[in-house]
């Protein structure tokens, strides 16, 4: 049996780990020496880097914190996210573009889908993917998980401004979120696909993200229809936050942090859809691709999708 010891933690029989303090003791006057062994060489490239944590930053990157988007402790040097940080189309993507006058929102025809350019106020005009199977024509996907390949667990920077790739998962972005919810009256429509090849959905006559000043308060949300239950009428009229901006409503708690996603958090969740990517169970409470009303706290989908569509077409 051991006990906690200042500047480090663990059990010495268990998973441990010594102390800062004591390593510098031990390994003092020595520097890191020249690599032999199997695994490769990894540590190299943090050498002469300082050591962070996530409530100390001595990582140079100077976007982020690296402990965060890490989620651990480490010898950080840079820690940038290698995809763009805005959405973006791959260029083997076939881009249908518009043929006609600038379109304000996805094609409403029958069968109509792909990428399409919308143009709305206060913003250049952006790529958009139409979606026209899931739930009839017309619906503008605004997040897509599929995989675990795109990290959800981003700043409040690449919250605003979207990332991933259209042809892949991706978020929109809360700035083109405000725009286009703002441009007229928009439905919401979440799209879920468990591991069982079961899918449900949530649908609300109506969603409104306010703009940044306003810390993108969902502050409408209309009546729920579905069958995946209602799991978003518990954060309406919450902000949204991420690791790096704690607007929630819970005290002394960041639940970007312990739900491990970005979400309009109350205190902390009903449901968690930008949290991580897990296979089906997840790892701590609430913290994967969760939407309690369907499979509960400790579930993570397989597919999840938001998708915005105009309540009339004006
Ligand atoms: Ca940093
Ligand atoms: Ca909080």
């Amino acid at each position: 049996m051991g006990h906690l010891v200042l500047n480090a933690f663990g059990y010495l029989s268990g998973d441990f780990f010594m102390g800062l303090d004591k390593l510098h003791a031990i390994t003092k006057s020595h520097t890191l020496g020249s690599y032999t062994g199997d695994a490769g060489d990894s540590l190299s490239y943090h050498q002469g880097n300082k050591f962070s944590t996530y409530d100390k930053d001595d990582d140079v990157d100077d976007s982020q914190n690296c402990a965060l988007s890490r989620l651990g402790a480490w010898w950080y040097k840079n820690c940038t996210n290698s995809l763009t940080d805005e959405v973006a189309i791959p260029e083997d993507t076939g881009y249908i573009g518009n043929t006609t006058e600038p379109l304000t929102y996805c094609p409403q025809a029958f069968g109509v889908e792909g990428i399409f350019e919308i143009t709305l106020p206060g913003l250049d005009p952006f790529p958009v993917l139409c979606d026209a199977q899931i739930a009839g024509a017309g619906y503008t996907v605004i997040a897509s998980r599929s995989n675990v390949e795109l990290n959800f667990f981003r700043n409040w920077t690449e919250y605003k401004r979207g990332f991933g790739y259209l042809s892949g998962d991706f978020f929109i972005g809360l700035d083109k979120l405000h725009a286009i919810t703002k441009s007229q009256t928009y439905e919401l429509y979440v799209h879920f696909e468990d591991f069982e090849g079961n899918t449900r959905f949530a649908r609300y006559d109506e969603f409104y993200i306010e703009n940044e000043n306003e810390l993108f308060k969902m502050s409408k949300l209309g009546t729920y229809t579905g069958d995946a239950g209602d799991s978003l009428s518990y954060h309406k009229n919450n902000k949204f936050s991420t690791y790096d901006n704690d607007n929630d409503g819970f005290e002394n708690t960041n639940c970007a942090l312990d739900r491990l996603g970005a979400w309009w958090y109350r205190s902390c969740t009903d449901s968690n859809l930008f949290g991580t990517y897990y296979f089906k169970e997840t790892a701590s409470y609430a913290s994967g691709i969760v939407w309690y009303g369907w499979r509960g706290s400790r579930y993570s989908y397989k597919t999840m999708k938001m998708m915005l569509r105009p309540t009339s077409v004006c």
